[in-house]
């Protein structure tokens, strides 16, 4: 009897080690395949635009068909959860210009980016974050605020100031 007793205790030992390694692997398994599916969500994010816009780094780029003035401009980037073009560096200043080849197929528009004066004349920030202007491509001679200019606009890959009220193209980012 005793013996038996023993037995039936091993084997129930041995039952419960498999219930919980049994229990361990669906752990597991299930922890993997979220973290998986989680990854796969977060690289799709960042490989990939939505129609119309195009990605460069880790941020996708529209430029407008439309011709609105600077404030215009912003308010329609940020209905499409973006903001002017900003924090421009060599290889987004070069991105934007070969997008407007692409897609208007010149690259002599005028296009809204997010740096202005507006609040404090000769201190150029970028809009969205507030941050200076470090790296800069003005045409010589600019910014020169003639008449009241305010709003930086690119064209054939150089800056100038220009009234906030002109209606011009715009470049929209979004990460
Ligand atoms: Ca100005
Ligand atoms: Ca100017």
């Amino acid at each position: 009897m005793e013996n038996t007793d023993k037995r039936t205790n091993k084997c129930t030992g041995g039952n419960r080690l498999l219930i919980i390694g049994i229990l361990v692997f669906i752990s597991t398994t299930m922890i993997m395949t979220g973290l998986f599916i989680s990854l796969k969500i977060k690289s799709d994010e960042k490989d990939t635009c939505d129609i119309g816009w195009s990605l460069y780094e880790t941020t996708c780029f529209n430029i407008s068909t439309l011709s609105l003035s600077w404030n215009l401009a912003k308010d329609s980037c940020r209905s499409m959860d973006g903001r002017l073009a900003e924090q421009i560096t060599e290889g987004k200043h070069a991105f934007i210009q070969q997008l407007d080849v692409e897609i208007h197929g010149t690259a002599l528009d005028w296009l809204w980016l997010g740096g202005t004066d507006i609040d404090s004349e000769g201190n150029w920030i970028w809009d969205d974050s507030k941050k200076p202007l470090n790296l800069t491509f003005w045409r010589p001679g600019e910014p020169n605020d003639a008449g009241s200019e305010d709003c930086l606009a690119t064209q054939t890959g150089v800056w100038n100031d220009i009234p906030c009220t002109a209606e011009k193209q715009f470049v929209c980012e979004k990460s």
